[in-house]
């Protein structure tokens, strides 16, 4: 029995070998629609589908017309509960390879070998947001991969904030509850921006260190594939030889961890709710890998307790200075789903979906965390069989004596569906941890069943002040400014004063400086006890790549042909996409009579839907579009985007006397060779942060 599952594991490692996609989940993929006869669910090919079944032309519908019952009745019941936090999702596929193997530190059989590529399917959401809201909300990001190993499915359901709210999961639903929409009106969604959850917060001092993180850049991704994802708790890696060591799993994007300004955050909400989701199925779409590395901090047993707080409280981090980060694999994204509901919607994730060689700790938040994804996926996907739904099966083969259920699909047979048992020789039976069977990792734990936390998980303060102390000065105004919008939103001029009084723990300057600005009194002084930072924190330490950035070409008729086929062309080179913008969708003529196609307009996408812009201008352009030229120009200096300018492009630059022209803006007599460096040079850098905007 043993070999023969070992055969079929052996046959389908090799089949992944062979091709990353993920066979298993190819075999339900149906073909698509075309050259098909229609059919009901049950086969039968159907006459008529644009008229219900009538008696007479004008007369009533009748109840036996069973092919209009099944149409309605199916289309009656096609949406599902969305999920209670996270509802609002997007999802690829790809592979996950390993630079080196990871054996030292754990058996897990896919972390072994650099050879093999391991299938996964990773999904990104908002947190707050109702499954219809918009992309870019202030919110953490779920970042949650699911590993088709031929061990089993490893799900490492991650965020792009390190830290969380809470240390102990019995608080979740009080947060959620706290910044959802307000429970008697629904107002407002996805958004944090409110009473209920200040309130919350001014009530909960270890949620600081979060806090921060949300109102920093982090909470407001350029991109899904611009983001980092932390696995949050400690978890442990467990080697061959039983030897364990703490692991903080860390995802770090290729192209660098960059964010969008909140202004422009705010106006995509509006003009473009898809952006983050658009983003990484056009880029997919196009041709382009998403890549992240996958890397681990990791600590000794023996040093537990070797620092200033405790390794398995969630709402610190490891700083990784102190704990360096150790990059072992890469993650490629590089197929987008077929069917969004099938796929994406359908997926569940769960942190208890662990191989040998990786296991928990007791960090508590981690703990209750084990309990809640398999709860309500019981709910969301209509009951036990969840784990048959493609996506979500297993790439090895699974057997057990589970049986029914809503939703079966396994036809199991035979009469035998307990154990032990002698009717089947006890098949399917345990397998001995030698031979690959999961066993936990035996922790010496001891101690009286209580409801307390440890003195250890009490300093809520100290690493958020190191999380102010290792921003950059343009994070940190963002923070300022993060935290008045915020509190400018709530009402209650109490919860404003204590939210004040509580960040001047973690540095009193700035709670003094947001205060002022909601009519709240000064903060009592705080003495804060760290002063040291981190400058893997900061963004401004991130790598910085022009590739896949999008550009705005900004066109009239009569434009400069040569400037813009170089700028274009430097563009291109350098992998960044240009999009030609006009007042009208179709071909835009050069002076010299070369056409360049429009696929945009001033009306469909403003300067928000771009990372950089290029204005040659155009001698025809009329009065109009000199105006929405010099509109898009203006709102992408105050979104702090690099701008190009050439010809009547410079002279509507020119007009505008901006406070600070010096920064990320290139502007010349005609295109040449530094010019076009320098505009790549720009978008690479991303956003102009210093730039004086008043
Ligand atoms: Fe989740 N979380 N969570 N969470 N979480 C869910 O599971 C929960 C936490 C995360 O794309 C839910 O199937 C509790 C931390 C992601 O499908 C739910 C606690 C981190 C996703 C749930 C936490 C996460 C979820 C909702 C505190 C980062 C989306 C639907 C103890 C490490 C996965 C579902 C996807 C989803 C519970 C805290 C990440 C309700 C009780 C910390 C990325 O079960």
């Amino acid at each position: 029995m043993a070999e023969k599952v070992d055969e079929k594991i052996n046959d389908n490692r090799k089949k992944i070998d062979e091709n990353s996609k993920n066979e298993q989940l190819e075999n339900f993929r149906s073909t698509d629609n075309e050259n098909k006869e229609l059919t009901t669910n049950q086969g039968l090919k159907m006459a008529e589908d644009e008229f219900s079944l009538t008696a007479g032309e004008r007369g009533p519908t009748l109840i036996e017309d069973f092919h209009f019952r099944e149409k309605m009745t199916h289309f009656d019941h096609e949406r599902i509960p969305e999920r209670v936090v996270h509802a609002r999702g997007f999802a690829a596929h790809g592979h996950f390879k390993l630079y080196e193997s990871m054996k030292p530190y754990t058996k897990a059989k896919f972390l072994q070998d650099p050879k093999v590529k391991t299938p996964v399917f990773v999904r990104f959401s908002t947190v707050v947001g109702q499954r219809g809201s918009k992309d870019t909300p202030r919110d953490a990001r779920g970042f949650a991969t699911k590993f088709y190993t031929e061990e089993g499915n490893y799900d490492l359901v991650a965020n792009n904030i390190p830290v969380f709210f809470i240390q102990d999961g019995i608080k979740f639903p009080d947060v959620v509850h706290a910044i959802k929409p307000e429970p008697h009106n629904e107002i407002p969604q996805a958004t944090a921006a409110h009473d209920t959850f200040w309130d919350w917060v001014s009530q909960n001092q270890e949620t600081a260190h979060m806090i921060m993180w949300l109102m920093s850049d982090r909470a407001i991704p350029r991109s899904f594939r611009m983001m980092e994802g932390f696995g949050v708790h400690a978890f442990r890696f467990v080697n061959e030889e039983g030897k364990a060591h703490f692991v903080k799993f860390h995802w770090k994007p290729v192209l660098g961890t960059h964010s969008l300004a909140w202004d422009e955050a705010e106006k995509l909400g509006g003009k473009d709710p898809d952006f983050n989701r658009r983003d990484l199925w056009d880029t997919i779409d196009m041709g382009n890998d998403v890549e992240f590395e996958l890397g681990v901090q990791i600590i000794e047993e023996k040093d537990e307790f070797a620092f200033d707080f405790d390794i398995l409280d969630s709402t610190k981090i490891w700083p990784e200075e102190d704990v360096p980060v150790k990059l072992f694999g890469k993650m490629t994204l590089n197929r987008n789903v077929d069917n969004f509901f099938a796929e994406t919607e359908q997926a569940a994730f769960h942190p208890g979906n662990v191989v040998p060689g990786i296991d928990f700790s007791n960090d508590p938040l981690l703990q209750t965390r084990l309990f809640s994804y398999t709860d309500t996926q019981l709910l969301r996907l209509g009951g036990p069989n969840f784990h048959e739904i493609p996506i979500n099966r297993p790439v090895c083969p699974f057997f057990n004596h589970q049986r029914d259920g809503f939703h079966r699909q396994t036809i199991n047979k035979g009469k035998v569906a307990h154990h032990k048992n002698a009717m089947a020789n006890n098949s399917p039976q345990p397998v001995s941890e030698e031979n690959g069977g999961y066993a936990h990792y035996q922790e010496k734990v001891e101690g009286r069943k209580v409801r307390a936390r440890s003195e250890s998980f009490k300093d809520h303060f100290s690493q958020a002040t190191l999380f102010w102390n290792s921003m950059s000065e343009p994070e940190k105004q963002h923070i300022l400014k993060a935290f008045r919008f915020e509190l400018g939103k709530v009402k209650d001029k109490d919860i404003q004063q204590k939210i004040v009084d509580m960040f001047a723990n973690v540095d009193t300057e700035m709670a003094t400086e947001f205060g002022k600005t909601l009519n709240c009194t000064t903060p009592e002084p705080k003495k804060q006890t760290i002063t040291k930072s981190s400058p893997a924190l900061s963004q401004e330490n991130t790598p910085k790549k022009p590739n896949t950035r999008k550009a705005a070409i900004v066109l009239a008729d009569g434009f400069n042909g040569d400037d813009v086929k170089t700028t274009v062309e430097a563009l291109h080179t350098a992998g960044v996409t240009a999009a030609v913008v006009s007042d009208k969708l179709g071909p835009i003529k050069a002076a010299d009579g070369r056409e360049i196609e429009a696929k945009h307009t001033f009306l469909t996408d403003g300067s928000i839907a771009f990372d950089a812009v290029y204005v040659d201008g155009g001698a025809n352009a009329d009065k109009k579009f000199e105006e929405d030229a010099k509109m898009f120009i203006k709102e992408a200096y105050t979104h702090y985007k690099p701008i190009a300018v050439t010809n009547e492009g410079k002279q509507w630059l020119d007009s505008q006397q901006f406070a600070d022209p010096n920064t990320g803006i290139m502007s010349s007599e005609s295109v040449n060779n530094e010019f076009t460096t320098q505009f790549v040079d720009a978008i690479a850098n991303h956003r102009f942060w210093t730039r004086q905007l008043v």
